[in-house]
């Protein structure tokens, strides 16, 4: 049987795809069960309400919301869930994420978002991050998050760049 997703991984709009795609690309790697939504603050508000109410009680224990310009469904999907919301800025616009990070970052006192980079990277570490807290009560994705770290200082360790005489 499938188990229920812990980690909703939302954006905007279908274009965002491939800006969020490193955080699901995570989520598989390290078998945490997720979900993948589109959900639009502007164009499906209702929608976003439904979402954001039913996901403390369906199980999510973070939801990577992404979206570009004004992008106020981080924000919003935090103002109705007590769920931690990771927000990921995608450069979608002639503002290049500039909007979309400025958008998110800047939430009043009382509703926080976490906020990471613009584009992919921010991405890859929101999931990275929704592990981060799903491991305060998961040893064995622990374990699992700290030998990924380790692969990754190895890594670059082996990496050897010719000097030039
Ligand atoms: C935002 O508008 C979405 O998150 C997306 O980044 C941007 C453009 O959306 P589309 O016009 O491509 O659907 O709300």
């Amino acid at each position: 049987m499938k188990q229920a997703p812990l980690v909703g991984v939302v954006m905007g709009s279908k274009s965002d795809y491939e800006v969020l795609s490193p955080a699901v690309e995570i989520l598989n790697e390290f078998a945490i069960p997720h979900e993948v939504r589109i959900v639009s603050a502007h164009r499906t508000p209702d929608w976003l309400f439904q979402y954001a109410e039913e996901a403390e009680a369906r199980g999510l224990r973070a939801i990577i919301a992404g979206a570009g310009g004004a992008a106020h469904l981080p924000g919003m999907l935090a103002a109705k869930t007590l769920v931690p919301v990771l927000g990921v800025p995608v450069p979608a616009t002639m503002l290049n994420g500039i909007d979309s990070l400025l958008s998110i970052v800047q939430m009043p006192k009382g509703v926080p978002v976490g906020t990471l980079a613009i584009g992919k990277p921010g991405a890859a570490n929101a999931a990275l991050f929704a592990a981060s807290i799903l491991a305060t009560t998961d040893a064995d994705l622990r374990d699992r998050l700290r030998r990924w770290r380790e692969e990754r200082t190895k890594e670059v360790l082996a990496i050897n760049i010719e000097q030039e005489p």
